[in-house]
């Protein structure tokens, strides 16, 4: 096993110091000004229209999704189906972060979902969680997201936080455990429903010992879909940006128009916003 797969399996994560190279940051720059755009226009035009986003996305398949956040109906939180919207993201930077996920394990991997995080100043924390529990009303059990970063990630404007050794820190506790490429792997309790639903508990967080990680424009943090992570609020003056390409194995078949087309019929559901700043995250299960 390299080093880089022997930490990740330790970890859950890993970071790739400048992966992204100056002309994908170029791209990226280019067609997430783009992107951020449309969604804060769609946030203008439905707060003038006066139509709800989940009626809205009932009747858009192909439209950039967008979601508020949790104090401003007019501020972008975060925007998804990335890959099914832009095709410069899809044709040049698509094939580099599967490559990262597939060097890595050594299988295929496809996406199965992707957002951008604003992270606006004041923009919100987003709370203790594992990103599995969102994802269980699909087939694959088991995920590798990669971040990258689009602005440099710091203590003040809210980096990633990862545990230094989860594993060892809650091997005592009874939890469910899923069986996945890297072993059985633990459920770790959450709330359930209500302004917390999907948060890791609180006593679960405190047996964790947690490290800041900070990242610098161009990086790519690897995560899979059991690593807790959170991240504090964006007391900077600036933005956050970091996108997420959240992947599963090929052989577990291609679930990313099907993710879709549940979040537009289903945008209220408190499953597709679990620990994020925003008003759906809160509403009752
Ligand atoms: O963007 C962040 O700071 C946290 C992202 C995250 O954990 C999520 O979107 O699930």
């Amino acid at each position: 096993m390299s080093n880089h797969s022997e930490t990740f399996k330790n970890k859950g994560y890993i970071v790739l110091p400048q992966a992204l190279d100056a002309q994908d940051m170029t791209t990226l720059e280019l067609s997430s000004k783009a992107l951020y755009q449309r969604a804060d226009q769609l946030l203008a035009e439905l707060a003038e229209s006066g139509e709800r986003l989940s009626d809205f996305y009932k009747r858009q398949q192909n439209e950039l999704i967008v979601v508020p956040e949790i104090d401003n109906p007019l501020k972008v939180c975060r925007y998804e189906y990335i890959d099914g919207y832009s095709e410069t993201i899809n044709r040049e930077i698509m094939p580099k972060l599967k490559g990262f996920i597939e060097a890595l394990t050594g299988s295929e991997f496809v996406l199965f979902k992707d957002k951008c995080n604003a992270k606006n100043p004041g923009g919100g924390a987003f709370d203790p969680h594992q990103d599995v529990i969102a994802y269980d009303q699909f087939q694959p059990v088991y995920h590798i997201t990669a971040a990258i970063f689009l602005d440099d990630a710091t203590l003040e404007n809210g980096c990633l936080n990862f545990p230094e050794n989860y594993l060892q820190d809650v091997a005592g506790l009874e939890t469910e455990k899923r069986e996945t490429p890297l072993g059985m792997l633990p459920i770790l309790p959450s709330y359930d429903g209500g302004p917390d639903n999907g948060n890791i508990r609180q006593e679960v967080c405190d047996q964790i010992r947690w490290n800041t990680v900070t990242a610098r424009k161009g990086d790519v943090v690897l995560f899979d879909s059991y690593v807790p992570h959170f991240s504090e609020k964006n007391d900077s003056q600036k933005t956050r940006r970091a996108m997420f390409f959240t992947f599963n194995a090929k052989a577990d078949g291609n679930f990313y128009e099907a993710y879709y087309g549940m979040k537009r019929q289903e945008f209220d559901n408190p499953k597709f916003h679990v620990a994020t700043p925003t008003a759906h995250a809160k509403l009752e299960n």
